[in-house]
């Protein structure tokens, strides 16, 4: 990374940290300036994320500050993908439907996890959080997506990830809908106990995954511009 990137980085991160909700947009443009990439905005990102979500759980932090921590990446990431969004005309390389389970509201790993997947050349339909099992099969009709991504930071959610998993079998669609879990409540033993293909805690190995299955269906479905 060249050192001017570098610090426009370090820049960012400690405007991030302090919470200077109003200094983000000029250190992000300060970043694009740099050169500064999707990639390279994520990895700059998701350490502050994490630390911000370690100092609340320690009781240093409070709920305001997750709030604004929250908005400053939807601020940010908004710029980024602005310019990062002019490759148009390039093929989607998947379909990805992705969402918090019922029962849980947490957002920000999945947000994370949208933007990268974007920036990767997927399709993500974001639903949201606290996910219905029936509304996440809807969706998977209505897109044609094939594969479902579930956020989950709350232990409770497994109950509705099996009745997710139920649900597509009933409907026929299992076989054609990968399932990949992430967040702090996963671990790999939950693929088989709750029947889905993947289980990762590392957003970028959850890219991986999803490419590597893009790549089997060889699914190039529609050009960027319908969807954005
Ligand atoms: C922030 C936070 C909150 C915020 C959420 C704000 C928001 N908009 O998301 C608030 C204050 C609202 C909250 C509420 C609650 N929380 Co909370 N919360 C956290 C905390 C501190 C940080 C989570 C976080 O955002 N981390 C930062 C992100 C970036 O990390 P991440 O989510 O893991 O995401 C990364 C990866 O996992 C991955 N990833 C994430 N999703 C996905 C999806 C896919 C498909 C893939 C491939 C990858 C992927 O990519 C990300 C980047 O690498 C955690 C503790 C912790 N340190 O993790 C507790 C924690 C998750 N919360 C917990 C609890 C219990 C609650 C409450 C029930 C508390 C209460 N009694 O009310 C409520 C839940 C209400 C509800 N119904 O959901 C527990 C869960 C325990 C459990 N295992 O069930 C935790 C672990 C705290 C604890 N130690 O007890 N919480």
């Amino acid at each position: 990374m060249p050192d001017s990137l570098k610090s426009a980085v370090t820049d960012f991160q400690t405007k991030f940290l302090a919470f200077d909700i109003d200094a983000i947009p000029k250190a992000t443009r300060d970043l694009l300036s740099a050169g500064c990439g999707l990639s390279d905005f994520l990895t700059a990102c998701i350490p502050c994320m994490e630390e911000i979500g370690n100092k609340f759980e320690a009781g240093e932090y409070y709920l305001p500050q997750l709030v604004v921590a929250g908005e400053m990446f939807k601020i940010a990431s908004r710029q980024v993908k602005a310019v990062a969004a002019t490759d148009s005309g390039c093929k989607y390389i998947g379909k990805i439907v992705l969402a918090t389970p019922k029962g849980d509201i947490h957002d920000l790993g999945k947000d994370i996890f949208a933007v990268l997947a974007e920036a990767s050349g997927f399709s993500v339909q974001n639903v949201g959080v606290d996910i219905e099992p029936k509304i996440l099969v809807q969706e998977i009709e209505k897109t044609g997506a094939t594969i479902l991504g579930l956020s989950c930071l709350l232990t409770t959610t497994y109950a509705s990830v099996r009745e997710t998993v139920r649900l597509l079998e009933e409907k026929g669609l299992r076989n054609s809908t990968r399932i990949v879990i992430g967040g702090g409540a996963t671990e790999k033993s939950l693929v088989e106990k709750l029947g889905v293909d993947a289980q990762t805690r590392d957003a970028y190995e959850g890219i991986g995954i999803i490419k590597s299955w893009a790549a089997q269906t060889g699914s190039d479905i529609e050009t960027k511009e319908a969807v954005a």
